[in-house]
């Protein structure tokens, strides 16, 4: 019989599935999968939030984060901040596959890149530039400094605001950012029984520059053990880092939890917590090839599965939040 083998992931970013899923029934790994799915985001720019070209910082810099995990020894590469080159899943996979260290940030991530070969090029595109700008018109609002005054320059600098200590100037509504962050998190299990999980994101709009988002931390992100299975995040990184949902949900599925009911309980333990300024979800899958999700702070929230065991195509299933 044949083995089963999968790809899912976050959001119906279908070509990147199908190109994981390609990559699995040319024999590839699943490490191979998911940096095929994610770097194929990275081109297509999925939503504008993967890969060069969006989420442009305070600064109006497109910087990127990424992580591969592989499902054996938790072997993980990832980078946070690498500006100035594109493909962020694959200097990932580079920061697992030659150096003994787990992340890379900044800069120097950018010089590891480089000395590897890849190729120097601009983060920015005209689309970047635009939200920047239109962002710096309309006073830097929103932005994501709290209990600070500004100076009567635009955006910043700004200085703690110790008298009045207000509350947070954070004034996002749900309906403005419930899709401005979309990162891709991607579930392979390929033909040899192993699994991996990659994320790709360029972040979130007018994030303070050296922002790191929870996509490229291991056990926030992502988080994959295949003798039980793996799961992926995405929404507010910076609520959803503080309770590393993806080991949290492996951790409750090792438990015997199923994926969906994992998924839900995990996710619960942020929004109990957060219930009015939190949107994100999960994407759990076990290594029987059950998977299920979560989400919460939209209205639906879908993702991409693509299934050895089904003849169809490429999938997207909806959940309702
Ligand atoms: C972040 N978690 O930068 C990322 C963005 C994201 O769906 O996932 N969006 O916080």
């Amino acid at each position: 019989t044949e083995k089963m083998m999968f790809a899912i992931n976050t959001w119906p970013f279908t070509s990147a599935t199908d190109a994981a899923f390609q990559t699995l029934i040319q024999g590839g790994s699943s490490l191979d999968a998911v940096v095929a799915g994610c770097s194929q985001c990275e081109t297509d720019q999925c939503d504008g939030t993967v890969g060069w070209g969006g989420s442009p910082d305070e600064d109006g810099h497109t910087t990127l984060d990424a992580l591969v995990m592989e499902g054996g020894r938790q072997d993980t590469g990832a980078v946070i901040q690498l500006k100035s080159v594109r493909e962020a899943s694959k200097v990932a996979r580079a920061v697992l596959e030659h150096t003994y260290h787990t992340i890379l940030v900044g800069e120097n991530a950018t010089n590891f890149a480089l000395s590897l070969g890849f190729e120097r090029k601009p983060l920015s595109s005209e689309r970047s530039i635009k939200i920047w700008e239109a962002w710096k018109e309309g006073n830097c609002q929103p932005n994501y400094w709290k209990n600070m005054v500004n100076s009567t320059k635009k955006c910043g600098p700004y200085t703690p605001d110790v008298i009045h200590n207000t509350s947070p100037s954070r004034k996002f509504t749900k309906k403005r950012y419930r899709f401005d962050h979309d990162t891709i998190g991607m579930i392979a299990l390929d033909g040899y029984g192993k699994m991996a999980v990659g994320t790709s994101t360029n972040g979130k709009n007018h994030k303070i520059s050296g922002r790191s988002s929870d996509s490229a931390i291991p056990g926030c992100g992502g988080f994959v053990d295949e003798t039980v299975g793996g799961a992926v995040a995405t929404g507010d990184g910076d609520i959803m880092m503080r309770f590393s949902p993806a080991f949290l949900a492996v951790e409750l599925m090792r438990g015997g939890m199923s994926p969906q009911k994992a998924a839900e309980v995990s996710l619960n333990r942020i929004t109990t917590k957060y219930p009015n300024s939190f949107s994100g979800a999960i994407v759990v899958a076990s290594k029987d090839g059950e998977y299920g999700a979560a989400c919460y702070g939209m209205d639906k929230f879908p993702y991409s599965v693509r299934d050895s065991r089904e003849s169809s195509q490429t999938r997207v299933i909806e959940v309702e939040c």
